[in-house]
């Protein structure tokens, strides 16, 4: 996470000593707004938005701004799935990956570090970026998915993904997505909130850089 401005790799992950995701309070928390008084005006071409993958939450954030028509008004980059050391890394010569288009970063970190010098927390996706201003607007998954939803009338299709005579059901499985340590999937598949079973997850590793000499011949056993 970064401290000050600087990062730091001494810092706990989130999850507790069961595994389960422990969400932490984000700093970056306005929104796109069609007012005439908004810091962030809802405009084709403005806003960024910062995504892996291998995140669920990002992964909604990717959906509605396509869910939305937003392709086009709304521009995406894509880090590595597979965060090291050094955080969420930009590696465009992986398939499915690319560059920071806005900065040329070579970490995340150094976009949240572009919004504020001194920042404190961790380096999380989805960020949703503002060309015009240089900062973030939000990182805040589930407020990115409103903006994304009920900002941008004007310049994506129009479709309402927050119908009338939808919006309890909807708010319920927000509330559930948002407070419990569950995946959006168990979080919208399960009618009454289940225990999670702990089954081991494989380690994702990166390919070695430089491969292992042959093995010699095997030992015979006595
Ligand atoms: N509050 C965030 C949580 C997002 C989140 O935890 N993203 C994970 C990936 S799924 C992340 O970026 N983790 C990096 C870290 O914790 O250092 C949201 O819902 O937008």
């Amino acid at each position: 996470m970064l401290v000050d401005g600087e990062w730091r790799t001494d810092t706990r992950e989130m999850t507790d000593d069961t595994g389960e995701f422990q969400r932490t309070t984000t700093s970056f928390r306005d929104a796109v707004r069609d007012d005439p008084g908004a810091r962030f005006q809802p405009e084709a071409g403005r806003y960024h938005l910062y995504v892996a993958r291998a995140c669920p939450w990002a992964h909604g954030a990717a959906m509605v701004r396509r869910l939305m028509g937003l392709e086009d008004a709304i521009s995406i980059d894509i880090v590595d799935p597979v965060r090291e050391n050094d955080g969420w890394e930009f590696a465009p010569e992986k398939a499915g990956c690319t560059v920071d288009s806005i900065l040329g970063a070579d970490y995340l970190r150094e976009v949240y570090v572009a919004a504020d010098s001194d920042y404190t927390g961790r380096v999380t996706v989805p960020v949703l970026w503002d060309r015009q201003q240089e900062t973030i607007v939000n990182n805040e998954s589930i407020e990115i998915m409103r903006t994304l939803s009920r900002a941008f009338g004007d310049v994506g299709n129009g479709v309402d993904l927050y119908p009338e005579g939808h919006r309890e059901a909807i708010d319920n499985v927000v509330k559930r997505y948002t407070t419990r340590s569950t995946t959006a999937s168990t979080a919208l598949a399960s009618p009454t909130p289940r225990p999670l079973t702990r089954t081991p997850s494989p380690t994702v590793r990166r390919p070695r850089a430089v491969e292992r000499p042959p093995r010699g011949p095997a030992v015979p056993r006595r």
